[in-house]
């Protein structure tokens, strides 16, 4: 049993939003870094902890995995109170930044996913490039909705930076065309520049290729 959290992940994947929250929280953590080009999360070893073949996995301290990167963001946003991360418990902040995380899980992350993997989401031999356009499309219509739910705010969620946020950067640098997206929505462009200045997210960012 390890000490600290560890983290398995991979260069522009999902594991870039637990491991920026960890970093910002300054929380001891281990990154175990997968070449998934290289088949690392096809491994046996890998399976055993995550039969998925998928990244992020956070292994607790007491041995527990948790997959589903929304909810490593929890798990991390709960065991460590004092983030400031998340807003207060029982607030109107706190219903919406649930609502923006879990959207952008199940239908940002996922339209990204019809993006980078199509040929896994059609019997079609010939049907990988509809299937990544709708994904693109997909996204594009997410991001909309997202750009009008933050308005002329400064965050996801009003005026206070949270663990949304940094979600949000990572998802905006999944795009195909970051700058068309940019270009598009000011508001999604102000959450970004926000994040970006944060010397952490700044960093990890140029480490993972995102900037
Ligand atoms: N729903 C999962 C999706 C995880 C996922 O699709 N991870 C990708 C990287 S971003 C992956 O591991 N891809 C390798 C593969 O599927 O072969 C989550 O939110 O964590």
């Amino acid at each position: 049993m390890s000490s600290a959290h560890k983290l398995y992940g991979a260069r522009q994947t999902g594991s870039f939003a637990p491991q920026a929250l960890f970093e910002e929280i300054d929380v001891p953590h281990a990154v175990v870094e997968l070449d998934l080009a290289r088949g690392e999360h096809r491994t046996a070893a890998f399976l055993a902890i995550n039969p998925l073949a998928q990244v992020p996995v956070l292994v607790t301290p007491e041995g527990d995995v948790i997959t589903e990167s929304a909810a490593i963001m929890l798990h991390i946003l709960e065991r460590f109170p004092d983030s400031g991360l998340i807003p207060e418990p029982g607030s109107a902040a706190r219903d919406q930044f649930y609502r923006w995380l879990l959207f952008m899980a199940v239908n940002v992350y996922t339209a990204d996913c019809r993006v980078v993997y199509a040929e896994r989401y059609t019997t079609d031999p010939s049907g990988a490039d509809a299937v990544k356009a709708r994904g693109v499309q997909d996204m594009d219509a997410c991001f909309a909705a997202l750009d009008s739910a933050i308005g002329g705010s400064s965050y996801t969620v009003g005026d206070a930076y949270s663990a949304a946020d940094i979600y949000l950067f990572m998802l905006m640098g999944w795009h195909p065309d970051p700058p068309a997206v940019l270009a598009r929505h000011r508001g999604l462009a102000r959450v970004r520049e926000n994040v970006l200045a944060r010397p952490v997210i700044a960093r990890l960012a140029a480490a993972h290729g995102f900037v």
